[in-house]
This record gives structure tokens, C-alpha cells and sequence, in this order.
């Protein structure tokens, strides 16, 4: 009924929109909420891409806070009329850990002062060896938050919140050696699902993107292969992981994702998007030959880490389609991509090598 409810209303704005502006085909690709106040930049009239850069990027620069010296790969979502995130921050002692922070705008962000403080479930004090590249979803009436975590190795680590003060550390879903969890943002077929990259200890050179589901977050299984590196570029030809949270949309699910390429400078970190099948998301439907980001600008191909550009978040308005991914950029900025989603997919469908 809510549902219903909900269809409505979205068909209602779109209607509004395409009678008000005719130029516009309006398709409501994406189903889900609308969020007007998204950050947002019309593409440059030069820029022949389907995706183009934040113009005030980086977002947040070399220590953004006194006790952060860089600030990157990080998760926003949107709250009420405003926007809250958990960021990975590396601390000025190098050791990489989670802060939680607020906007107004999405673009100016109030982080810390101090790194999240992580409870059990008895209001334990339950702290992080280290975090880092957290997603961040609602579902239900909480707040999930997935990171790369120390369980005797990297592994996938999951907390809940819901008010932004306690912060709850769950059971980790999976065993290490794991990296790259992302929680789809509902329920598919009853179940939970997760992605994930499980890897080997260290800074693996290989690497392909498994689904896991569960049916309460605690207990995780059925794992399903979903998508390997390769392809006939080399963007992607040594190890891809999930980026944001997936975006449901009526051509399938949308997901950015990261590609490495080995080179003799070490690791480059592009971005491409997939459509994975709305019922069975292990299905690769179609799925970017090419990348859509890779490192290019200054703030991008140097810094602590030169060459990377790692998305982490995405933002839609699901009536414009109009799609805002956060990514960290040389493992040391926060910078900002648009794209506008019907736009996307025609681009995917047009140029994809499943
Ligand atoms: C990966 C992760 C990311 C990082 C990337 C490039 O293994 O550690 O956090 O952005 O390497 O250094």
C-alpha cells in the first residue's frame, strides 16, 4: 500500500515535470526517493563524457580537520532535508579509521572532532583496530555502516546506528581475507545481500566481486561469483570491487564499481558502472568496456597515493535522475562526479562487454 502510495506520488512529480519542461523526457529511471537538494552541476558543454567532474573538487583537501590528515574514500546519505556520512580518515599517525559527519549541502562538511566510538551491543566500548572505505545504507529504521576491518586480517566490518550518537558494532558478516563490502539498500527475494572482494592478506593482485545473503545480517551465505576483472581493456584487468551502494532502477540495478590496472608505477584506480538483474543481482546484464573515471586531474593523479579515484557513495534524485558519486581521489581528497541516469544506462547498454 505504501508502495503504492509512494508510486504515485513519484508519477504525480514526473508528470509536473515533463509538462513543465518539454524538453526534458523524464523517464523516473530510478525508484526510489526524490532528493532536490542534491549537489548538483549541469555538464560542461565541452565535456563529451557521460559522467564530468565536480568543478570546486576536491571537496576536502590535505588535514580537512585537526585530527585527520586526509580525508578520502568515504559514504554520504541523505537525512531529513540535510546529509550525514561515516568517512575514512587517515589519522596524522597514518593509521586509517572512521568519523562520522554532517552538511547542510553536501558539499561543506562538519567531520569529527574525534574518530567514531564503536559500542557492542550492551554499550561496550568496542573500538577499531582500523576502518576504512565504509559504505553507508539505511534499511529499515536504521543506519548501516560496512568498512574494511581488522578481524586477524582485513575483513568486512558492519555497524548500525540510529540516531548518529551510538554507533553499534555488529558480528563481521564474512571471514577475512575481505575488502569492499557493500549492502544492497532492501530485502531481494526475502534476503539481505551483500557484495564483497574477498582477497588474500595483503594488497592483492587479484580480485572479482562475490554476492553473499542472509536473512537477518548476522548469519551469511548461498555466495554467488557475480563479476570478474578482465575485459578486453586493461582498466580493469587485475582486481574490481563494488563502489557505492547499489541503485535500483527499472533497468536493473545499478552499480559503480572500481577496476585496477598494474603498471610498472604500481596500482591505477579508474570507475565503470554494471546492470545487474533487479531479482537475481549475481547477473551481469550489461557492464562499461571502458572506463567512466580515471585518474586525470592533479588532485587525482597526485597525492598520498597518486592515481586513484575510489567511489564510495552515490546520491540520486530519483525524479530528474540525477546521480552525485563521492569518491576518493591519490588516497588523500574527497572530490565529486555527476550523471544523469537515463543518460548512464544508454551509454552502459551502448558500450558494454559482459
Ligand atoms: C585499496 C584500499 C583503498 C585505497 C586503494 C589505493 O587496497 O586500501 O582504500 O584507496 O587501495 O591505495
Amino acid at each position: 500500500m505504501i508502495l503504492f502510495f509512494r508510486r504515485v506520488l513519484r508519477w504525480n512529480y514526473a508528470t509536473f515535470h515533463l509538462s513543465t519542461k518539454k524538453n526534458n523526457k523524464m523517464k523516473n529511471t530510478i525508484i526510489g526517493e526524490s532528493l532536490p537538494n542534491i549537489p548538483w552541476e549541469d555538464k560542461p558543454k565541452d565535456c563529451l563524457d557521460v559522467l564530468w567532474r565536480y568543478s570546486g573538487n576536491p571537496i576536502l583537501d590535505w588535514n580537512p580537520i585537526p585530527k585527520a590528515a586526509r580525508i578520502f574514500n568515504s559514504a554520504v546519505l541523505p537525512y531529513k532535508d540535510k546529509f550525514v556520512g561515516v568517512f575514512r580518515a587517515d589519522q596524522r599517525n597514518g593509521r586509517a579509521t572512521l568519523f562520522f559527519g554532517k552538511s547542510k549541502d553536501g558539499l561543506q562538511w562538519k567531520i569529527g572532532p574525534d574518530p567514531i566510538q564503536w559500542v557492542d551491543e550492551n554499550g561496550k566500548p568496542n573500538p577499531l583496530s582500523y576502518g576504512y572505505d565504509p559504505r553507508f545504507v539505511k534499511l529499515d529504521d536504521s543506519y548501516y555502516a560496512v568498512w574494511c576491518d581488522d578481524m586477524h586480517g582485513a575483513s568486512i566490518g558492519l555497524g548500525r546506528t540510529r540516531d548518529f550518537k551510538t554507533f553499534i558494532r555488529m558480528p563481521n558478516p564474512l571471514m577475512p581475507f575481505n575488502r569492499n563490502g557493500v549492502l544492497f539498500p532492501r530485502k531481494v527475494n526475502g534476503k539481505y545481500l551483500l557484495l564483497s572482494r574477498p582477497s588474500d592478506s595483503g594488497h592483492t593482485p587479484f580480485g572479482d566481486i562475490f554476492l553473499s545473503e542472509s536473512p537477518d545480517l548476522i548469519y551469511w551465505g548461498n555466495h554467488r561469483h557475480v563479476m570478474s576483472r578482465g575485459g578486453s581493456g586493461w582498466w580493469q584487468g587485475t582486481k574490481i570491487g563494488a563502489g557505492p551502494i547499489p541503485i535500483e532502477t527499472t533497468e536493473g540495478w545499478l552499480l559503480f564499481y572500481h577496476g585496477v590496472s598494474g603498471t610498472c608505477n604500481g596500482f591505477v584506480y579508474s570507475f565503470g558502472a554494471a546492470m545487474l538483474d533487479i531479482n537475481k543481482p549475481w547477473k551481469v546484464l550489461h557492464r562499461t568496456r571502458d572506463y567512466l573515471l580515471t585518474p586525470e586531474k592533479p588532485y587525482e593523479t597526485t597525492g598520498f597515493v597518486p592515481n586513484v579515484t575510489f567511489p564510495c557513495a552515490n546520491l540520486y534524485d530519483a525524479p530528474t535522475g540525477r546521480i552525485a558519486i563521492y569518491y576518493g581521489a591519490a588516497d588523500t581528497c574527497t572530490a565529486i562526479a555527476f550523471t544523469q541516469v537515463d543518460k548512464l544506462i544508454n551509454y552502459i547498454k551502448k558500450n558494454s562487454e559482459v
